[in-house]
């Protein structure tokens, strides 16, 4: 299939016609507005949530991005007071939409199906508050999370956020050490989790994974005196039929420390008053991995994060009351914070909380999600596309997809290939790509194009969202204006930019400020092509520099996944005697390629052909999986040292399937 990178494709009328931003004018009017006068901007949004203490028009947004000049700081609102969980559920019941349900529950098996309303959820949110009150938990406390995508997540979030506490959802999928270190970090004495979960047909045994962290923590003497377990496993259906009751799951549990969910919150107090929040008080922490040592514990505070999840959700979206949205990210990361939680609620949003895979018990599970609950905004990332672009078209037209008018992307760039057929086959040419770029740290997009707004460019993640400056800068911290190619950095916070690391404002300064004084440094390079658009090239430190060419990992991604035969690529720099660097690919076949030696040929011809002979690859291995983290992150990190046959790998405790790395060490091919 020939590149379509060079195509623009307008939103079709009926995604525009009705959207909030309806032309790229109107984009622009907005944006001028936010950032000449954001206190009006913001504040006109503001004023849609309710504030305790009302808004100091002249404190309303200060900041310092320059380290020479003093601590860096970002405050929004500082002086108002107020409540999250007040705004996402009180607000929206007294508001008429009490009855309105605020997700539909897909569990892991087709038959396991619930709704929640509102109403509901604001009552279950007062009972687990009520819970964590009784043993304890106060303002500022830290709670630790570790949950699969069940309904119980979101209300422990919110229940956190009703009382003033502090949660530090870790992703269930991260090993027990991993669990350890993150609940030591943030000094958690309480601890949320399920007994287990299915995914697809593979159990995960969450609390054997909890109990084996706290022993860990014990040792490094701090003690959970609490850890509330949900009885999940007994309430669904296991892969090949029939339910797993607690007696013959055994999960163990501690006297004293341990309580099943379904044993005290049911007796709970459905109110519970809300705790007033200054608005810079934390709201959430989410551990991300840095690039060495410890993981940092990006901190969130509390206006600032609901104003730009709420506004981004509903502009980049364009949610409309009688819309479905579903986001397939997991809770345990910042997508599912931003766009499982706090954005669809804080709109008063219907969502799908999608518990399983894309894979079982059929490959087209996602599309036959999508027609059950005719699914208007659909949100995914790029690797979960490309693993469905393996399967027959026909998985993804047998079902009804009429519903859909938005698809969102997220996580890494999409490869014009993807892009495609994600544009055609899903969306039948009508609906728009929200191709979505931001970070754990940014709290909420940055840069993507609005669905009625602009023009769309396979593989590029397009404008700046409101109150977004975003400046390419050379090597030397120089502004490139116009087209170019450079360090993705901001001059400015919006208002869901992150406040600090957790318990280590040295490293926040030094990581985020250091590089460019005056800048927010994403750690991204992206380009700006002559119409304005930003493309993100991917990670600066995934650059290539082949005998003085520098590429980007993405660039030569993109192209290899070109190729009908290659599902997925990933490229590193292997060091090289002449070159410097040389190219080392990993690549996934499709159902239908073959890795052979005409294989080769054809795509080291088409590197040459649509890069330059220069970016032509010196390795090409055969990759039946790439190590990836549970967001879908491929860690190219470890894919370096595969190419240079070194074991000393490090950490893979956040890799989805470490056994990956294991056997691409055994089938280097002979030329590596
Ligand atoms: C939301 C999320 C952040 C990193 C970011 C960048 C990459 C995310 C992207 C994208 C290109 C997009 N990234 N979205 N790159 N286009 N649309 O993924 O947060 O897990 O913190 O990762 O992901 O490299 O710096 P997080």
């Amino acid at each position: 299939m020939p590149s379509e990178e060079a195509h623009i494709f307008v939103p079709h009328p009926s995604v525009s016609k009705n959207a909030f931003v309806s032309s790229s004018t109107q984009y622009q009017q907005m944006y001028k507005k936010s950032l000449e006068n954001p206190e009006e901007f913001w504040g006109e949004i503001a004023r849609q949530f309710h504030w305790e203490t009302p808004i100091d028009n002249n404190r309303f947004f200060r900041y310092n991005f320059d380290m020479t000049k003093g601590p860096i700081f970002t405050k929004w609102l500082d002086g108002a007071t107020t409540n999250i969980a007040y705004n996402l559920l009180d607000r929206n019941v007294r508001n008429g939409h009490g009855d309105k349900v605020a997700y539909y529950w897909e569990g892991n098996h087709p038959d396991d199906y619930s709704r929640l309303t509102y109403k509901k959820l604001l009552e279950e949110v007062c009972r687990f508050a009520n819970v964590l009150k009784s043993r304890g938990v106060q303002k500022g406390d830290r709670v630790a999370v570790y949950m699969p995508m069940i309904l119980e997540a979101v209300i422990t979030l919110l229940a956190c956020a009703r009382i003033g506490a502090v949660h530090s959802l870790v992703f269930a999928g991260f090993s027990s050490d991993s669990f350890a270190e993150r609940i030591l970090d943030c000094e958690a004495r309480v601890l949320v989790t399920a007994d287990g979960v299915w995914r697809g047909e593979k159990l995960l045994q969450l609390k054997n994974i909890c109990d084996q962290a706290m022993i860990k923590c014990s040792k490094e003497g701090h003690n959970v005196e609490t850890c509330i377990v949900v009885s999940h496993l007994e309430r669904v259906t296991a892969p090949k039929g029939g339910v797993m009751s607690r007696q013959t799951n055994k999960t163990p549990m501690t006297d004293g420390r341990d309580i099943w969910w379904q044993d005290i919150v049911p007796q709970a107090s459905t109110s519970c008053y809300p705790e007033w929040m200054q608005a810079e008080d934390p709201l959430f922490m989410l551990y991300t991995s840095g690039s060495t040592g410890k993981p940092k514990g990006v901190l969130h505070t509390t206006a600032g994060y609901l104003l730009y999840a709420a506004t981004t959700f509903k502009y980049v979206f364009d949610y409309k009351p009688n819309d479905v949205y579903w986001c397939t990210a997991d809770v345990g990361w910042i997508t599912g914070h931003s766009y499982v939680v706090y954005g669809p609620l804080a709109n008063a949003a219907t969502s799908v909380l999608f518990e399983g895979t894309p894979f079982f018990p059929g490959n087209d599970r996602f599309w036959s999600v999508v027609d059950k609950y005719k699914v208007s905004q659909f949100y995914t990332a790029p690797t979960a596309i490309r693993s469905l672009m393996k399967f027959d078209d026909d998985l993804v037209a047998r079902h009804n997809l009429s519903s859909l008018r938005v698809l969102g992307s997220v996580g890494e760039p999409i490869n014009p290939e993807a892009w495609m057929w994600y544009y055609k086959l899903v969306g039948h040419e009508k609906c728009s790509i929200v191709d979505t770029f931001w970070q754990t740290e940014t709290g909420g997009h940055v840069l993507t194009t609005l669905p009625g707004a602009q023009p769309m460019k396979p593989g590029a993640a397009g404008f700046p969202f409101f109150g977004v400056e975003p400046v390419l800068l050379d090597e030397n911290g120089r502004e490139i204006k116009g087209e170019g190619e450079g360090y993705l950095v901001f001059s400015k916070p919006w208002p869901g930019l992150m406040r600090t690391l957790y318990g280590n404002h040295d490293r926040y300064e030094l990581t985020y400020f250091s590089k460019f004084p005056g800048y927010y440094c994403t750690g991204d390079g992206a380009k700006r092509d002559a119409d304005g658009y930003l493309w993100v090239t991917g990670r600066v430190d995934d650059m290539l520099n082949v005998s003085g060419h520098l590429m980007s990992t993405a660039e030569v991604e993109s192209v290899l996944t070109e190729h009908h035969g290659v599902a997925e690529a990933a490229v590193v720099a292997k060091p090289h005697p002449v070159k410097g660097e040389c190219l080392y690919c990993f690549i996934t076949l499709t159902e239908t390629g073959i890795f052979d030696d005409q294989l080769l040929r054809e795509l080291k011809t088409h590197i040459r052909e649509r890069i330059g002979p220069f970016a032509q690859p010196d390795v090409i291995q055969n990759a039946p999986g790439l190590p990836k983290t549970r967001s879908g992150k491929i860690m190219r990190r470890i894919l370096r040292k595969i190419a240079v046959n070194d074991r000393d790998v490090g950490d893979v405790s956040t890799l989805a399937d470490s056994s990956v790395v294991e056997l691409l060490f055994q089938t280097r091919p002979a030329n590596a």
